[in-house]
């Protein structure tokens, strides 16, 4: 649909382009072919002018001129476009409101007649409450308490001015800087009036300015070059600077994203992993070898998923079965025991491993069979699982982080010692140590750490010196002690991520979206706070 210019417009526009044509661009594009049956506004002494004034003087939505600019922008040095903020009063809904209708105090004026209102009456008004009040402050009207049939509201003055509805509309008429800070502040406090900031362009020629858009080539085809037409066609100006459109890669999950950090800390602190790649364990290596009795609860269905096939395992290492078979019946070590019964087949039994802390005591048993002995520093982050009751923060299966440093006369302090370090690199330094018990560990603790965010002590781990009951009988020297810990991985990825169901964070239930955006944590910095709705 060709647009035609009326003559007093193409006048206009021709008398305004004529000595400077910055317009003309504009002219060529669609959003103004519809727009041209208004004046438009005079470039200024640099020949530039501002988005917002040629969109108030076309009348147009100043996104739409906008929309020119960033065209005209893309199609390379047409035009300097300059993105400034300026600030500006601009009067709020109930300020727009005001401003046609007078003030709730003027219209409360108003419908005061000779004799009086009945306060409660008044009070019904729309803008009663808020009219009487303002009002009586400004000395319009008073209130005859001991009226016969109630309080009685009576005009004070014969007539009032309505500055409130003056000034708004001053500020409508764009004459804000006619008001004073004081008056423009009392407005803003009213919520009548708001300051805005806008965001408009200052746009003048650019130095492939032409009032002719030639459309510019984008691809150079193979007719191009054959032909040579490529010779003579302007070509868009390559954006190296472009956002390419990101590939759609794969994202990695918070847990991994936090399991890499932990990583990171336990190498930086010459920790060697331990190989964890069996979720399926005998319950000789998770627990006999722990010196955790056969009888002790964690050892039934309720708590350990034990398997039906493979239900036994048939590998174990026979002199050091009949060891701690000794150890858990009859003692030893300077142990007494648990002078139970101890069941080859109890210790068959294979099951989804508890913890961990059963491929510790494998990497340990291996450490001992190397002589002569050697400090080592070993950690493991991997699946457990445990038949516990679920609730928000509990599944059936969690990751387990553990540290275990064994060497000569290794004492409680050491471990608070790498515990206070350890944690320090997560970003937790206030810690307290509470005693508790291990079957595996004496003495055992648990540590506690204060968090900001949360305003309270948290459990952040559990720990503990393992018992000789389980080191000697694996062949480890006397003097040699070994001190661990261990923590979940889905715990501090719920409070880094601010997660407060941890089926938000595993499970069919994950909203994957949140793994895409979930940007990398520092451990070791603030936490980011909840996932607003609109966010989520
Ligand atoms: O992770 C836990 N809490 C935690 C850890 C870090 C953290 O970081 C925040 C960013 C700041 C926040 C919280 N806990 C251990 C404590 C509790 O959550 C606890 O209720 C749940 N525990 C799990 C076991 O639940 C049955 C977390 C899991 C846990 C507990 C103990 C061990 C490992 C994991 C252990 C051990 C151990 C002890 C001695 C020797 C070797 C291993």
């Amino acid at each position: 649909m060709e647009w035609e210019l009326s003559p007093m417009h193409l006048l206009r526009l021709r008398r305004h382009t004529q000595d400077d044509d910055t317009l003309s661009p504009f002219l060529q594009l669609d959003t103004f072919k519809m727009a041209v049956h208004t004046p438009v506004p005079v470039p200024a002494s640099d020949g530039g002018l501002d988005s917002a004034e040629l969109a108030a003087e076309l009348g147009m939505e100043h996104q739409a001129v906008v929309g020119a600019v960033k065209s005209l922008q893309a199609l390379g040095e047409v035009i300097e476009a300059e993105l400034r903020s300026t600030k500006r009063w601009e009067l709020t809904v109930e300020g727009e409101e005001i401003a046609r209708e007078g003030s709730h105090e003027a219209r409360v004026f108003r419908s005061i007649p000779p004799e009086g209102l009945a306060q409660s009456e008044l009070m019904r008004l729309p803008s009663g409450k808020v009219g009487f009040s303002k009002a009586m402050s400004n000395k319009w009207i008073r209130v005859d308490k001991s009226a016969a049939d109630g309080p009685r509201v009576f005009r004070v003055v014969d007539s009032m001015e309505d500055e409130v509805q003056r000034r708004l509309q001053l500020v409508r008429g764009g004459q804000a800087e006619k008001l004073g800070e004081k008056e423009r502040s009392e407005l803003r406090k009213r919520k009548l009036l708001a300051e805005v900031t806008l965001k408009t362009y200052w746009v003048s020629k650019g130095s492939a300015f032409s009032t002719s858009i030639s459309k510019q080539e984008t691809e150079l085809s193979p007719e191009m070059i054959s032909s040579g037409s490529w010779r003579d066609r302007p070509f868009k100006p390559y954006n190296f600077l472009a956002h390419g459109v990101l590939p759609d890669s794969g994202h990695l999950h918070p847990l991994l994203k936090v399991r890499s950090q932990f990583r990171q800390i336990f190498l930086e602190m010459g920790f060697t992993e331990m190989p964890t790649d069996n979720f399926i364990e005998s319950s000789f290596w998770n627990f006999d070898a722990l010196f955790q009795p056969q009888q002790h609860p964690a050892r039934d269905q309720h708590d350990t998923f034990f398997l039906r096939d493979p239900a036994e395992a048939l590998q174990l290492p026979m002199d050091y079965v009949q060891r701690v078979k000794r150890t858990h019946s009859q003692g030893g070590y300077g142990s007494q025991g648990y002078k139970y019964n101890w069941k080859l087949d109890e210790a068959r039994k294979n099951l989804l491993r508890t913890h961990t802390t059963s491929a510790s005591a494998r990497a340990l048993y291996r450490l001992a069979q190397k002589k002569p002995f050697t400090p080592v520093k070993y950690f493991s982050i991997d699946r457990v699982f445990r038949n516990e009751t679920l609730d928000a923060t509990h599944l059936a299966e969690f990751h387990q982080i553990e540290g275990v440093v064994a060497d000569h006369g290794l004492t409680l302090g050491h471990l608070m010692g790498v515990l206070r370090e350890f944690f320090t690199k997560l970003g937790i330094t206030q810690l307290r140590f509470k005693p508790a018990y291990n079957p595996y560990t004496e003495p055992s603790m648990e540590v506690f750490s204060y968090h900001q965010g949360l305003k309270k002590w948290v459990e952040v781990g559990n720990s503990g010196v393992f018992r000789p009951e389980m080191l000697l009988p694996m062949g480890l020297p006397e003097n040699v002690s070994v001190i661990a810990w261990g923590l979940s991985l889905e715990r501090p990825t719920m409070i880094k991520y601010g997660i407060n169901n941890i089926r938000e964070l595993v499970g069919h239930k994950v909203n994957l979206q949140m793994v895409y955006d979930s940007p990398l944590c520092r451990l070791d910095a603030e936490p980011r706070p909840p996932p607003t709705q609109e966010a989520a």
